[in-house]
């Protein structure tokens, strides 16, 4: 599971990672959002992608100001709906703090985080007065600009993915492509209109937003389940750790490179 861990000798300290500060968390206008790109001070990461940038819409598209640091994604993406800010480590280890006022929506940020060993970090606040629906949809395309600004070159990954994911009475299969050509085949079955106040039109809604601005070939399939809450989850799940595989290293792409080193060892 530590494939990108950096021999002792070369794990940045805590204090050289970009801060879940408040510079990025706290309220304040985007224009104002200050970027801190700060370099780890060495690694042996061969998939490592060091050039900060930063995007910022105009006139009325969407305002989205984005910086890739290692294979960490920052965006903030503003509009007259919502303002969503994410902070994505594909490099993590599990750590959710996702906060979009939509209870359930948090849940599935979870099981993306909890299953794919990514660290996850979402805060949206939106206009829930009128429904879920911008606030679930721009979540998902800030998460997938992120995801797109993780990935950098793309160079040394599996590229590929898929998981069959049980719950319970649920199974649902992922298989996905980090092909940078967006397309989703979607084929859940969810029996019920709403998973608590969630509804649950938003599943499909989410991964297309997500798939539109990462760049992602994804195909969702349920095998089994009825009920609403395990079909979903295992969706987040089985997605989660088909994203993982196909983030990873691959050693024998990679051939010599410092990260292959040991713990990218198959057994
Ligand atoms: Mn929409």
């Amino acid at each position: 599971m530590a494939l990108f861990v950096p021999p002792p000798s070369s794990i940045p300290s805590s204090s050289s990672r970009v801060p879940l500060s408040s510079s990025i968390f706290s309220t304040h206008t985007h224009t104002h959002l200050k970027m801190t790109p700060q370099r780890p001070t060495s690694s042996s990461c061969s998939i490592s992608n060091s050039t900060p940038s930063l995007q910022i819409g105009e006139n009325g598209s969407p305002s989205t100001l984005s910086a890739q640091i290692g294979r960490i994604g920052v965006v903030e993406r503003v509009t007259k709906e919502t303002n969503v800010e994410v902070k994505l480590n594909l490099d993590g280890s599990g750590i959710s703090n996702s906060h979009t006022g939509i209870p359930f929506l948090d849940h599935m940020l979870d099981q993306i985080a909890s299953h794919g060993l990514f660290d996850v970090n979402v805060k949206a606040v939106g206009d829930l007065h009128i429904d879920d629906h911008h606030t679930n949809e721009d979540v998902a395309l800030a998460i997938g600009t992120a995801l797109l600004q993780a990935l950098g070159d793309r160079k040394g990954i599996y590229r590929f993915g898929d998981f069959s994911a049980p719950l319970d009475e649920a199974l649902v299969h992922v298989a996905l492509d980090l092909s940078g050509r967006p397309h989703l085949s979607y084929d859940l079955h969810i029996p019920t209109e709403r998973v608590g106040t969630y509804d649950t039109q938003l599943v499909e809604h989410f991964f297309q937003s997500l798939v539109n601005t990462s760049g992602m070939t994804l195909h969702i399939r349920q095998l089994a389940g009825k009920n609403s809450h395990h079909i979903i989850e295992a969706t987040f799940k089985a997605f989660a750790r088909a994203l993982r595989q196909a983030t990873e290293s691959d050693p024998r792409r990679l051939g010599t490179v410092p990260s292959s080193k040991g713990v990218l060892s198959r057994s």
